[in-house]
């Protein structure tokens, strides 16, 4: 399920009004995450607080929709964009691939809520492909 041209056009275009809310989309979907899913909570037993909206919690967030940006900019090929980044989770975090899913819902999810006028069917059929392309572009080193 590849995205189509106008996938692409839906991802950016959103992504262009989203992208300034980044840092808080991020600590929302990285809380719910954490929360929802505690199986995850284990990749970050180093942080002090793993609670929704702590000082880490905020700083990751913004630190993964960094890498959302990075996608968007790569969107034509973003296996190659991602390369180095999917070496990280794959070699040194040794992040289980089916949590890349979990957190792609829940940016679904939290973009949904935080934009309810610009989350059309369209957009979120198109962001949705997106995500599980950056998932995929993910787990690439796993192989
Ligand atoms: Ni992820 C670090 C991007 C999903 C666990 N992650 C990063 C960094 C980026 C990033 C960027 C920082 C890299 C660096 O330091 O150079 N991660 C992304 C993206 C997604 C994602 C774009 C998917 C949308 N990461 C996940 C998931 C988990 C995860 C689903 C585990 C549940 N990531 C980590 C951990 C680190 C990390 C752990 C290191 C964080 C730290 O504080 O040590």
């Amino acid at each position: 399920m590849s995205l189509t041209a106008k996938d692409k056009e839906a991802v950016k275009s959103f992504w262009a009004k989203a992208s300034g809310k980044a840092d808080m989309i991020g600590s929302d979907a990285l809380s719910r995450m954490l929360v929802v899913y505690p199986q995850t909570k284990t990749y970050f037993s180093h942080w002090k607080d793993l609670s929704p909206g702590s000082a880490p919690v905020n700083k990751h967030g913004k630190t993964v929709m960094g890498g959302v940006a990075l996608a968007v900019s790569k969107i034509d090929d973003i296996a190659a964009g991602l390369l180095n980044l999917s070496e990280l989770h794959a070699f040194t975090l040794r992040v289980d691939p089916a949590n890349f899913k979990i957190l792609s819902h829940n940016i679904l999810v939290v973009m949904a809520i935080m934009f309810p006028d610009d989350f059309s069917p369209e957009v979120h059929v198109a962001m949705d492909k997106f995500l599980a392309a950056l998932s995929r572009a993910l787990s690439e080193k796993y192989r």
